[in-house]
């Protein structure tokens, strides 16, 4: 099968590794965002897995975030279906019994940037080249409230609220300096580190730290889980809005311009 995300399970340490190969650039399509469900679900379940590292295994990207062609010239149920993949996606990993650690060893917007911010702990690339952040607002779309509350809750009012009206995508230094990311780490140091962060949370006892994890976060999963259909119904509307699919159409052949 073309699998599109590789899952290796350590027993001895109980640590798996999710690594992204979806090339060109690891967009989450459709495909992409059920095989990250069905994988983490299956980890979740699974007791021998205690903690899992979510990196990239294509150079210079973690993730391009949303594919933007599933949200370009589609019915409102393709729309419907894959709004609720995202929600499907971030719900399981934001609110995980596991310990969750991105490795962004790439550039990393909008819901690539999402994926990280859900995670416990962020370590980068210590590479100027790759930048993460919320974009949306670049490309003439709103973050949703989720996203934002996400984002909040890691780097506080101030910074979402600006990073989030610029649409800012912060080189890997200054996303250090902001909170985006916890750690900046020499590319070829990006495992070895992994492993000891890793080893540094699994040291205390689950339960206690699962119950914290919950605390700190079930305001914001409660809130999307009362509004889910709303929000769906949000999603789909504005994105079927023919001003929106003119921003997103010139969008993506500024990117194949700036190509060639
Ligand atoms: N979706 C679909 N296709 C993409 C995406 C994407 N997100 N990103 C890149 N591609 C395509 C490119 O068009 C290009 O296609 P082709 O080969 O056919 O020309 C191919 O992937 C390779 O891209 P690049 O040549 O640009 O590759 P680089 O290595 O130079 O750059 C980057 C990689 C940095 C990832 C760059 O492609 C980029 O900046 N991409 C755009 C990322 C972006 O802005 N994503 C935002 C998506 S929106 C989102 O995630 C949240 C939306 C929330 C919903 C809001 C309510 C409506």
């Amino acid at each position: 099968s073309n699998k599109k995300i590789q899952v290796d399970m350590n027993e001895s340490s109980g640590v798996a590794t999710m690594k992204f190969k979806s090339p060109p650039v690891n967009s989450l399509n459709l495909d992409f965002l059920t095989e990250f469900c069905i994988s983490l679900e299956k980890l979740e379940n699974d007791r021998a897995c205690r903690g899992i590292i979510i990196t990239s295994a294509i150079p210079k990207i973690f993730s391009s975030g949303l594919d933007i062609t599933e949200m370009c010239g589609k019915s409102t149920e393709h729309y419907t279906e894959f709004w609720r993949a995202v929600q499907e996606m971030w719900l399981r990993l934001y609110s995980s019994n596991m310990v969750t650690l991105a490795v962004v060893n790439g550039s990393s917007p909008a819901g690539g940037c999402l994926i990280a911010l859900s995670c416990d702990y962020r370590i980068m690339a210590d590479n100027p080249k790759y930048t993460i952040g919320l974009n949306e607002a670049q490309l003439g779309i709103v973050a949703p409230f989720w996203f934002k509350d996400t984002f909040v809750n890691v780097v506080g009012q101030r910074v979402a609220e600006r990073s989030l009206q610029l649409g800012s995508l912060y080189p890997a230094p200054e996303a250090l300096k902001f909170g985006i990311v916890d750690e900046l780490v020499p590319e070829e140091k990006l495992q070895e580190k992994a492993t000891a962060v890793m080893a540094q949370w699994l040291a205390l006892p689950d339960h206690a730290r699962q119950i914290t994890k919950s605390m700190m976060r079930k305001a914001v999963l409660d809130l999307l889980v009362a509004h889910r259909e709303e929000d769906i119904k949000n999603f789909t509307s504005f994105v079927s809005k023919e001003s929106i699919q003119k921003s997103l159409r010139m969008y993506m052949e500024m990117l194949k311009k700036k190509k060639s």
